[in-house]
């Protein structure tokens, strides 16, 4: 195949792609999940991947080699559904880039360049997941984890890391602010705004841990409140969201996107890890907290809300579903944006209302076996009765 041949195949084949109608499976009852994913590697513009010039690329071969799509924040904005999407290249690093789709669940296309997000401090060595806020005071900020490798590692350690918390705000989603890195105690990844003032001041959630990896003795989704995000420290953290012995989040767990306002309470959507033979597994769960008090937890379901199906559990990081967007329309339908495996984007549907039944009528987890027995033989009591 000559250059022109190969040109217009891929052209074809990527409009295919980018085109193809996608369509809600059968479900479970509390969301829908979709036939295909809604980003992939594949969907990247062929001018970010391929040299166009057949003189400097007579083989119209890859250049720049796009390795998977991932952990998108996501906002409604001018009347589209909006991913800041984790572009992860052929070369380990991670940087963020924009799609838009008409409908939240096909024809998602990247803008034409990613974007150029500007350094603070130490340049990081990479930067993803970033959660997006629509806050009160008119800006839209973007938390992410920022990564450097480790200034103290011990010479020839080439893993050690530090994460902290990344922050830029924009109004246009292409032209970003960078403001300093939130100031805190100890690591932090996970960092999401909330999206209203409380008590005055901005809250954050935020997952403090011991090391790099390691949440320790950072017992789960901590909540904070700071006085200005042009100079975010966090003095005082507490706990809202525990991590428990046996359960879905054993080892760590992070707030998703900001929470949906509902009549009922804070909707939230969050990872739980645990660890098992095959590594660490991610699922995501919900919780509820007050309306008058995001900061106190009403409701939460036993085990996880989703955690990876068929091709899901396949991928860059085995066994991992994580979340940090999600759009709630007016009419109440709510498109959750998930990865799996940290290779491909998915979308969920569901309705603030569904969301809400299955918070407050799912059974908490009662952290043993014989609860768990209990709950089951009051179900099949009030179903064998009918
Ligand atoms: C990876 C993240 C991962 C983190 C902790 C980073 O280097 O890029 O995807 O969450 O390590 O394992
Ligand atoms: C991390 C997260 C994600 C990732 C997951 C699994 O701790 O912050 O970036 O999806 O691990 O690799």
């Amino acid at each position: 195949m000559n250059f022109n041949e190969r040109l217009v195949e891929l052209t074809f084949n990527h409009e295919q792609l980018l085109a193809r109608p996608n369509e809600a499976v059968w479900g479970n009852g509390v969301y829908e999940r979709y036939k295909y994913p809604v980003l992939t590697a594949d969907h990247a513009p062929l001018f970010w991947r391929y040299d166009l010039n057949e003189a400097t690329n007579p083989y119209l071969m890859e250049r720049f080699g796009v390795h998977a799509t991932l952990n998108s924040g996501a906002i409604k904005w001018k009347g589209k559904y909006v991913l800041v999407v984790r572009v992860e290249g052929a070369d380990r690093k991670s940087f963020f880039a924009v799609a838009d789709s008409p409908n939240g669940v096909d024809n998602f296309r990247f803008w034409d360049r990613p974007i150029t997000m500007p350094e603070w401090g130490e340049p990081a060595t990479n930067v993803y997941d970033m959660r997006l806020t629509a806050h009160e005071d008119g800006w839209i900020y973007g938390i992410f984890c920022v990564e450097r490798k480790d200034p103290d590692a011990a010479p020839g350690d080439l893993s050690s890391a530090v994460a902290a918390a990344g922050i830029a705000r924009t109004k246009d989603l292409v032209n970003w602010e960078r403001l300093p890195d939130l100031q805190s105690r100890s690591q932090q990844r996970n960092v999401v705004l909330h999206p209203e003032f409380v008590d005055g001041k901005y809250a954050l959630y935020t997952r403090p841990q011991d090391g790099f990896i390691d949440a320790g003795s950072g017992g789960g989704i901590g909540w904070a409140l700071v006085d200005s995000m042009e100079h975010a420290v966090v003095e005082e953290e507490k706990i809202i969201n525990l991590r428990h012995y046996h359960t879905i989040k054993e080892v760590k767990n992070g707030e998703g996107p900001h929470p949906i306002k509902t009549p009922q309470g804070w909707l939230h959507l969050a990872h739980g890890v645990r660890g098992c033979a095959s590594g660490l597994r991610y699922v995501l769960y919900m919780y509820m907290t007050a309306l008058d008090d995001p900061a106190r937890v009403i409701a939460e379901p036993a085990g996880f809300f989703m955690a990876p199906e068929g091709e899901e559990y396949i991928g860059d990081v085995m066994n991992v579903l994580f979340a940090n967007g999600w759009i709630a329309d007016e009419d109440g339908k709510v498109f959750i944006y998930y990865a799996s495996s940290d290779t491909r984007m998915h979308v969920a549907t569901s309705t603030v209302d569904r969301l809400v039944d299955y918070c407050l009528h799912t059974a908490p987890d009662g952290l043993r076996t014989g609860l768990s027995v209990e709950t089951l033989n009051r179900l099949i009591d009030r179903n064998l009765k009918k």
